[in-house]
């Protein structure tokens, strides 16, 4: 099989800069890491400037330098970068830090940037920088839109050239741990802890640990059953506490530098301590506890709902479950737990409010989950560049009372006493040849980990960077594809569910309209549209989930007439008359919004078109393709919500246009 290289293809850059700094590297430091370094050196220059590089063992006038310094601001991955009368110095406390170092230097030649008397230090300002795979043991992917899985493939763990590739490309970005498998752990994944899969999982674990990945496990949470014939798995149960000391001690003597577990317990038919009337605290701390020997780590999501919610009942609400049940756990979780909290209440919708448990939790670590899968936001089929969409999140004030108050302060761990420890994304690689399907949704995959590793970076920046590495140089190209990029999420938004109140996606899928698809469901995603209005009341008078915010958002929120008209029917029941902040009625403003969201995606075929002379011709193709399903989507949404919400209402589009 062959695939690309992605963001690394090094392409020719020549006659830009003296290609004296490449000709000759020193460095005093030996190692796996130092090699992968110098390996990334190499492969770079003879593809960049067709030379060679060679390792010396002396100090040259002219090239490159790598150098372990000890300096407080370097931290343990942070690097400077620095050139002098044609030497480039990087100098870092770890080899990990000279790694990203080489990394960044690449970057930065690949975008052409200016080399001389360049002198920068990076450090990442999250702790925690990580992707979750949801691939299964027998090959797919849960939710994977990029073929199947090349972690697994015949229920064995494959490492081969390309989880080299992959490991290179999560480095060269910065992202520093991985969880391979689905967190719904079924079959034979519950035997990764078991013998059956050490052997491979140890050459996994060498490979990553050469890049500076830790590797985690999804971990089921009744393996002590499963695998071990307990009766139960009660936290407090002597004996499955007993169990799992012995499987960790086990595990860590066979992997001794795993990073520890995700858990996915009580949630969507996965086992957990509920079963057995204990909290989320005695689940995580019990394993926790298990691990604490090894340095491991127990990150236990908080994505713990009913999804078996009778739709009549208005009193219960989805979107409050996270907070209600872990709220009042602060501080009941031990050291080594991380919570995981997905950025909003519901599920990586392409809008919803921030998670209110963020600025809340003042005694527990914990990092925020975003998606780059697209789940919802069009499946790597349609464009929807997720980094603005994140970027907002980030800048996001939480007034949680402190100076430093926004999401970003918190997952670097400026605020509620240092417990915000990074960021994951559930992943969108598979083993298509490309790695995303669509080779635009790439830019998610770059994008997240750059602004893992740096929330200060705009939108802009990273697809700049992301373009520059990825397409041939030129100025058209750069420019076209960045205006598709950042017109995409709010392109994406426009078509489909409208003003803030998410789902109205085709069951099981989520791809495609289905306004009532999950109405009169179990899930408790609902719209509650009728004749006269739509949005669910979350205000004091409905579900009280605004109130879980501090002020000033919780009145903002509560009040409709100060609500954000993105949110607007997330937090409130409104009728379709009613006036927007835009000034347009709720049912004007649907149909304009989606009448809209056609037409950009039709420019933005128009733009892609225009670069078909100027992009290889399979890479354009492939894109066009997906745009072209795209626009069938935007259609059929646009048309399947107009009518609907016209049937719902009786109110003409003022602007007459055809409606079914
Ligand atoms: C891995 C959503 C998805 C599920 C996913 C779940 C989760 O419900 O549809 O496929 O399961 O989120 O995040 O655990």
């Amino acid at each position: 099989m062959s695939w690309e290289q992605a963001w690394l293809k090094y392409q020719a850059v020549k006659g830009y800069l003296d290609e004296a700094y490449f000709k000759e590297v020193y460095t005093l430091e030996e190692g796996k890491i130092i090699e992968n370094a110098l390996a990334e050196l190499r492969l770079a220059t003879n593809k960049m400037f067709g030379a060679a590089i060679e390792r010396v063992n002396h100090l040259p006038t002219k090239g490159i330098h790598l150098s372990l310094v000890s300096k407080e601001c370097l931290a343990k991955e942070g690097f400077q970068l620095e050139e002098k009368n044609g030497l480039i110095a990087i100098m870092a406390n770890t080899q990990i830090g000279l790694l990203y170092g080489v990394y960044e230097l690449l970057r930065r030649v690949a975008c052409k940037n200016k080399m001389a008397l360049l002198s920068l230090t990076r450090v990442p300002d999250k702790e925690l920088r990580m992707l979750n795979h949801w691939d299964n043991i027998d090959g797919s992917i849960e939710r994977g839109y990029s073929g199947d899985s090349f972690f697994f493939e015949n229920k064995q763990i494959v490492v081969n050239e390309r989880t080299r590739d992959y490991a290179r490309l999560l480095a060269s970005v910065g992202i520093n741990a991985t969880v391979i498998n689905n967190v719904n752990v079924k079959q034979e994944a519950t035997e990764f802890i078991t013998n059956t899969y050490f052997e491979s999982l140890k050459k996994l674990v060498e490979l990553f640990d050469s890049y500076g990945i830790k590797l985690f496990l999804s971990l089921n949470y009744a393996a002590c059953m499963e695998l071990g014939g307990l009766k139960s798995a009660d936290p407090l149960d002597e004996t499955v506490i007993a169990w799992w000391h012995e499987r960790m001690k086990l595990v860590y003597q066979e992997l001794p530098t795993l990073g520890g577990f995700l858990v996915k317990a009580d949630s969507e038919g996965r086992p957990g301590p509920f079963t057995y009337g204990r909290n989320q605290a005695d689940g995580a701390n019990m394993l926790a506890k298990a691990i604490a020997p090894y340095n491991g780590i127990i990150i236990w999501r908080c994505f713990v709902y009913n999804c078996q919610q009778d739709w009549r009942d208005r009193t219960i609400d989805r979107a409050r479950a996270a907070y209600d049940y872990f709220y009042e756990l602060d501080g009941a979780f031990l050291d080594n737990v991380i919570l995981q909290i997905k950025n909003g209440p519901l599920d990586f919708q392409v809008r919803e409010p921030f998670m209110p448990l963020f600025g809340k939790l003042k005694k527990t670590n914990h990092i925020m989950e975003v998606q780059i899968a697209q789940e919802y936001t069009g499946q790597q089929i349609d464009l929807c560049y997720l980094i603005p969409w994140f970027k907002e999140l980030l800048d996001s004030r939480t007034y949680c009372g402190e100076e430093n108050d926004t999401i970003k302060d918190l997952l670097k761990g400026k605020c509620c006493n240092h417990f915000g420890r990074g960021i994951a994304a559930v992943a969108n690689t598979g083993n298509s040849e490309n790695w995303t399907g669509n080779d635009l949704a790439a830019a998610n995959f770059y994008g997240f980990g750059r602004l893992a590793w740096d929330s200060e970076l705009t939108s802009e920046e990273i697809a700049k960077e992301w373009i520059c590495q990825t397409f041939p140089d030129e100025e058209e190209v750069l420019d076209t594809v960045s205006r598709l990029l950042l017109m995409s999420w709010n392109t994406y938004e426009k078509y489909t569910a409208p003003l803030g109140i998410g789902f109205m996606v085709t069951p099981h899928y989520h791809y495609g309209p289905n306004i009532d698809g999950y109405e009169y469901s179990r899930w408790g995603t609902y719209h509650r549209a009728d004749h006269f209005g739509i949005g669910v009341d979350r205000t004091k008078k409905g579900t009280g989930y605004a109130s879980l915010y501090y002020p000033p958002l919780s009145q903002m929120y509560e009040n409709v007439d100060t609500c954000p008209d993105e949110l607007l029917l997330f937090f409130h029941h409104v009728s379709y008359n009613h006036i927007l902040q835009n000034k347009n009625t709720v049912i004007q403003h649907i149909y304009d919004t989606h009448f809209e969201g056609v037409k950009d995606v039709e420019r933005m075929i128009q733009m892609w078109k225009g670069l078909e002379h100027k992009l290889p011709s399979k890479e354009f193709h492939r894109v066009e393709a997906c745009f072209h399903k795209q626009l069938d989507n935007a259609k059929e949404w646009c048309d399947q919500i107009n009518s609907y919400f016209y049937r719902k209402s009786a109110i003409n589009d003022k602007r007459g246009r055809k409606i079914y």
